[in-house]
């Protein structure tokens, strides 16, 4: 992988282009080898002359993620950047997004990481396009190797020890530690399936009360400001830093500055009237919030399939698959 290949395939991109199968298979195949030997935590620290930028959902909203790279510089040995999950799904340029992520870890893996989320998994990408759009730009041997790159990620990143970022939240077991995150085997199961550490790694979402309480979206579960507080005490950490919910001004920070959401898919499935977001992080540790707005893209559809089929065959819904069936789907990611 070199620069030049990725300026290209940028550009090509940007012209509605896809890239040639037999790239996609190298840059997918050589990521999944990568991503595979990273720890399920991935421990960093920022170094003196270095910048991270933490960014949250962006769903296939290529064009908006050109426009944060515009605005806040492309990723480079210098300039680091951590993606926090959901890159694929809703959007209309899942590939894209994906190959442009991957040929970036590819060429710079000890500066440019990627987190799973709850949509880099085989249940949602059925339903919610990314299944779809493999085949529709490219064939099925593509999805199936990102599938399996996907159940590769790594679930979280330490940053400096300070900040712990995962995509969905914290467990319904105040027990755990980040010790436990480092010696999960991720490599055991390749779907979070419907309970367990992973499960609500990529699923959970913070409340406003105290304690925890049932999940808006039948999965997983939410947790409160005391819940975050005991966490954050108990690991010596200064916040959690997750995705997974958009943000009307796409960040949010909440539980007394413990618990900060970040999501960087500006109008949000083209309905939302939500601003993204991303936060730079540099040596001192110190958080620096940005906002965008989305800009104008092709108008192509995303090539979702309808929720119904998955009511029409299934007698008994699984969690996940009740949750796509379900009317907040639009509201949630
Ligand atoms: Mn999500």
């Amino acid at each position: 992988m070199t620069q030049e290949f990725i300026d290209d395939m940028t550009e090509r991109f940007k012209k509605g282009k896809t890239l040639h199968k037999k790239y996609v298979y190298q840059i997918v195949i050589a990521v999944k080898k990568l991503v595979y030997d990273e720890p399920t935590m991935v421990e960093i620290d920022i170094p003196k002359d270095v910048e991270l930028t933490v960014c949250g959902d962006t769903h296939g909203q290529y064009f908006d993620l050109m426009e944060l790279f515009r605005l806040n510089g492309t990723p480079s040995e210098k300039h680091w950047y951590l993606f926090n999950g959901d890159f694929v799904d809703r959007g209309s340029w899942s590939t894209e997004i994906a190959l442009l992520l991957y040929a970036n870890k590819w060429l710079r893996p000890k500066s440019f990481f990627i987190n799973r989320g709850n949509h880099e998994t085989d249940d949602m990408n059925r339903a919610y396009g990314f299944e779809g759009e493999c085949k529709a730009k490219y064939n099925e041997r593509v999805f199936k190797l990102f599938s399996e790159s996907f159940s590769a990620l790594p679930l979280a990143t330490l940053i400096g020890h300070k900040y712990f970022v995962l995509h969905g939240g914290l467990f319904s077991d105040d027990n755990i530690t980040l010790d436990d995150i480092r010696k999960l085997d991720r490599h055991k199961q390749r779907q979070p399936g419907q309970a367990g550490l992973m499960m609500e790694m990529l699923w959970t979402d913070p409340q406003t009360e105290p304690g925890r309480g049932p999940s808006k979206r039948g999965v997983g579960m939410q947790f409160g400001p005391d819940v975050t507080k005991r966490f954050c005490e108990k690991n010596g950490l200064e916040a959690i830093i997750r995705s997974h919910e958009v943000r009307m001004a796409g960040y949010e920070e909440e539980h007394d500055g413990k618990c900060i959401t970040i999501f960087s898919a500006p109008r949000y499935c083209d309905m939302t009237e939500n601003r993204g977001a991303y936060i730079n992080i540099g040596p001192d540790y110190k958080l620096r919030f940005s906002q965008f707005d989305a800009v104008p893209h092709p108008n192509i559809k995303p090539m979702v399939s309808p929720p119904a089929r998955l009511a029409s065959r299934a007698v008994v819904l699984t969690p996940v698959q009740a949750y796509a069936n379900s009317s907040l789907m639009s509201s949630l990611m």
